[in-house]
C-alpha cells in the first residue's frame, strides 16, 4: 500500500480509456469533460493488483492547455504509464510529459502503446522505434514497452502484470518519524457531510480524530472522517490517496496546493536555494526571470535570483535563489517544475537545497562556491554547512534542516561519533569552532594573568560578552575545560595563583596585622590590586571607600551585635558604638554595610536583626 500510479501522454492517446478498461472507473468526472470527451482536470481511480493490493491511480489531462493540472498530479506518482497512441506516435505533450517525469525523478515509467487495433504491423514497428528514440539515453531506457488496445482488450493483462511487478518493487515511503504532509488536490462540499478534501499523503500519517492544520492559511481543524478509495480508515499512511472530512472548514478556505500537516511541524518560506536543470530549448536565462513553480499540487509565482552571475545558459544545471510571491510549504530535497511566466514554456526542473537560505552578496563568486557544496551533500554535510564552522542552537538547526526530532538526532549522533560536532546543552558546535573558542578563552585569560599578576582572574561576564556566547552555554563550556577554573564571578587558568613579589608580601602582612590590631578603627586604605586581591580572597571586607575591616573583625562585630540585640532588643547607634568600642566615623558605615548584607535592619533610630524581622 501507499503507492500511486499515474498516467501521462498526449491528449487523446487513450489514457482515460485505459484506466476505464483496467478499473471500470471513468475518471472524466466533470460534465464538461464528458461532453467534450477530454480530460481537463485530474481524475482518480484505483486498481486491485495481485501482489501490491489496492493502488491509487491519478489520471492527468494531456492537452497542453491543462498542463498546470497535469503538474498538480504528477508530484506524488511512483509509477507512470506514459501512453502513446500507435496511430499518432510520439507527440509534443508526449515529449513534454516525459521530460517532466524525468525532471521530477519519477521512479518508474511504463510505456504503453495504445490503440494498436487501429494500425498495421509496419506502423507498430515504426512507433516502437520512435519510442526507443525517446527513451534512449535517459533514466528510463530500460522501461518496459507494452502494446495494447482498450477496445479489443489486447495487452491489458500484460499492463496489469507489469504494473504489479513494478509497484511491488517500490520501497514504501516512510511514515514513522516523518512530518505529516498531504498535498491537497481537490476540495468539495458534500450534502450532509460538509467539506471534504482529497490529496496524496506524501509523508507521515493521519489518524481519525487527529488535530490537523491546513497550510499556508493555517486553519486548524481535525480529521473527522478519513477514507482511502471510498473505504473508511482509522489511519492513513504515506503514499496513500486520501479523502478527509474537515469540520469547521469551508470550501473557499482551501485551495489546491495547500498542505495538511500537524501543528508545529512545517514552517513557511518564500525564499529557496535551488538547483535547476533547465530544458535545453530555453536558451539564456536572465536574472530576475519571472517563473511559475509547480511543487506538490500547487502552482506559485516567483522570480529567479541568480547567484554569481546575471545570466546562465540552459545547457547545464545552475544554482539560484527562487523568490516566491507568497509564503509556501517547501522542504529541502523537494523536486519541482518551473515554467516561464509567459509564454508558459517548460523551463526545467528544480531541487530544493535549502528552504531557509542565508546569503548576502549573491553576485560574489565566493557565494557561488559556497552554495555549490550543497549539491549532492548528505544530511550530515548539510548540517555542517548550516553550522558554517560556528555554533547554533540545536532547535534552529533542526528547523532549518526541516527534520523531525528523531531523525535530526540520528544525524547528530553520527556527526558526534565522527567528531565533527560537539553538543553543549542545547547548542551544537562544529568541533573546529569549539576548539577555536577554547583556545581563544585560554589566550585571553593567560594574557590577563600576565598583565595582572595580583588579580585572581578575568571577569567572567566580561569574557562572555566579548565572546558573545549565551550564559548557560558559556558555563557549560567553561566547566568542560580542564585548563580553566571558574571561581565566583571570575575565570582563571587552573594552575594560576596570584604572584606576590617580596615587597607586596610584606605589605600584605603589615596590612593584615594593622587591621587585626584595630579591628573597629582600622587605618585608611587606598584600593589597589593587592587590596582587591585580599577582598577577592575574603581576607578583608570592604565597608566603604577606603575603609576595610579584617574578616575576623566583621565576624566578631556581628557576634557582639547579635548577642546584645537578642538580649536587650533593638539598639541605637551609640549603644552599638560603645559595644564595639569605636566611634561614629566607623560604626555608621559598618552598620550600613550590615544593613546591605541583610544582617541588620533599620527601624527608625534603632537596629534590629534582619533574621528576627522575617
Ligand atoms: N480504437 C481505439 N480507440 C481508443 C483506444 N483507447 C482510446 N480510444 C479512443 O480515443 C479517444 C481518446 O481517448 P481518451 O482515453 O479520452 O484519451 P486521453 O486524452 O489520453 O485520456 C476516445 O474516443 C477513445 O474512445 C483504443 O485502444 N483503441
Ligand atoms: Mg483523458
Amino acid at each position: 500500500m501507499g503507492k500511486i500510479i499515474g498516467t501521462a501522454g498526449h491528449v487523446d492517446h487513450g489514457k482515460t480509456e485505459l484506466i476505464k478498461a483496467l478499473t471500470g472507473i471513468d475518471t472524466d468526472r466533470l460534465s464538461e469533460e464528458k461532453e467534450r470527451g477530454l480530460t481537463i482536470d485530474l481524475g482518480f481511480a484505483y486498481i486491485d493488483l495481485e501482489k501490491s493490493g489496492r493502488i491509487g491511480i491519478i489520471d492527468v489531462p494531456g492537452h497542453e492547455r491543462f498542463l498546470k493540472n497535469m503538474l498538480a498530479g504528477v508530484g506524488g506518482m511512483d509509477v507512470v504509464i506514459l501512453v502513446i497512441a500507435a496511430n499518432e506516435s510520439v507527440m509534443p505533450q508526449t515529449k513534454e510529459h516525459f521530460q517532466i517525469m524525468r525532471l521530477l525523478g519519477v521512479k518508474d515509467v511504463i510505456i504503453g502503446i495504445s490503440k494498436i487495433d487501429t494500425v498495421d504491423e509496419e506502423t507498430r514497428f515504426i512507433v516502437k522505434e520512435e519510442v526507443q528514440d525517446l527513451i534512449h539515453n535517459t533514466p528510463y531506457e530500460d522501461s518496459p514497452i507494452v502494446e495494447f488496445s482498450s477496445v479489443t482488450g489486447e495487452g491489458l493483462s500484460q499492463i496489469t502484470e507489469v504494473l504489479d511487478e513494478r509497484v511491488s518493487k517500490i520501497r514504501e515511503r516512510g511514515s514513522k518519524n516523518q512530518f505529516t504532509r498531504l498535498a491537497i488536490d481537490r476540495c468539495f462540499e458534500l450534502k450532509g457531510i460538509g467539506t471534504v478534501i482529497t490529496g496524496t499523503l506524501l509523508s507521515g500519517s493521519i489518524e481519525e480524530g487527529e488535530e490537523i492544520v491546513i497550510l499556508p492559511p493555517g486553519h486548524k481543524t481535525k480529521a473527522r472522517q478519513i477514507q482511502e478509495h471510498n473505504v473508511r480508515k482509522n489511519k492513513v499512511l504515506a503514499g496513500e490517496r486520501v479523502a478527509i472530512n474537515l469540520p469547521g472548514i469551508e470550501k473557499r478556505m482551501v485551495e489546491r496546493g495547500n498542505i495538511i500537516s500537524k501543528e508545529g511541524q512545517l514552517s513557511q518560506t518564500d525564499r529557496l536555494l535551488v538547483l535547476i536543470e533547465p530544458v535545453k530549448e530555453t536558451g539564456d536565462i536572465k536574472d530576475l526571470t519571472r517563473v511559475r513553480i509547480y511543487l506538490g499540487s500547487g502552482e506559485y509565482l516567483g522570480r529567479l535570483e541568480l547567484i554569481g552571475k546575471r545570466k546562465v545558459s540552459s545547457d547545464k544545471k545552475f544554482i539560484s535563489f527562487l523568490v516566491l510571491e507568497e509564503k509556501i510549504i517547501a522542504l529541502r530535497k523537494d523536486k519541482f517544475i518551473l515554467r516561464m511566466y509567459s509564454p508558459m514554456k517548460l523551463l526545467g526542473g528544480g531541487l530544493i537545497l535549502d528552504a531557509f537560505p542565508k546569503i548576502k552578496r549573491r553576485f560574489s563568486q565566493d557565494a557561488l562556491k559556497e552554495v555549490e557544496k550543497l549539491i549532492d551533500a548528505s544530511d550530515g554535510d548539510t548540517l555542517l554547512f548550516y553550522l558554517h564552522g560556528s555554533h547554533l542552537p540545536g532547535e534552529n538547526l533542526r528547523k532549518r534542516m526541516q527534520l523531525p526530532p528523531a531523525e535530526f538526532k540520528s544525524i547528530c549522533d553520527i556527526l558526534l561519533k565522527d567528531g565533527s560536532i560537539v553538543i553543549l546543552g542545547d547548542e551544537i558546535f562544529s568541533s573546529n569552532a569549539l576548539e577555536a573558542i577554547k583556545k581563544d578563552i585560554i589566550e585571553r585569560v593567560d594574557r590577563f594573568h600576565k598583565k595582572n599578576p595580583l588579580k585572581k582572574g578575568l571577569d567572567k561576564e566580561g569574557l562572555r560578552t566579548a565572546l558573545d556566547i549565551e550564559r548557560n552555554i558559556f558555563d557549560l563550556l567553561l566547566s568542560s575545560m580542564v585548563e580553566i577554573k571558574v571561581e565566583k564571578n571570575y575565570v582563571k587558568l587552573s594552575h594560576f595563583t596570584p604572584q606576590f613579589d617580596e615587597e607586596t608580601s610584606k605589605r600584605k602582612k603589615r596590612i593584615l596585622a594593622s587591621l587585626k590590631k584595630n579591628p573597629f578603627k582600622p587605618d585608611k586604605l587606598e584600593e589597589d590590586d593587592l587590596i582587591r586581591n585580599l577582598v577577592g580572597e575574603g581576607e578583608i571586607v570592604k565597608i566603604k571607600e577606603n575603609m576595610y575591616f579584617h574578616r575576623d573583625a566583621v565576624e566578631q562585630g556581628e557576634k557582639l551585635i547579635r548577642e546584645a540585640i537578642e538580649k536587650r532588643g533593638p539598639l541605637g547607634v551609640s549603644e552599638i558604638k560603645d559595644l564595639l568600642k569605636t566611634t561614629r566615623k566607623y560604626i555608621i558605615p559598618f552598620l550600613e554595610y550590615l544593613d546591605r548584607i541583610k544582617f541588620t535592619v533599620r527601624k527608625g533610630d534603632l537596629r534590629d536583626l534582619w533574621e528576627r524581622e522575617i
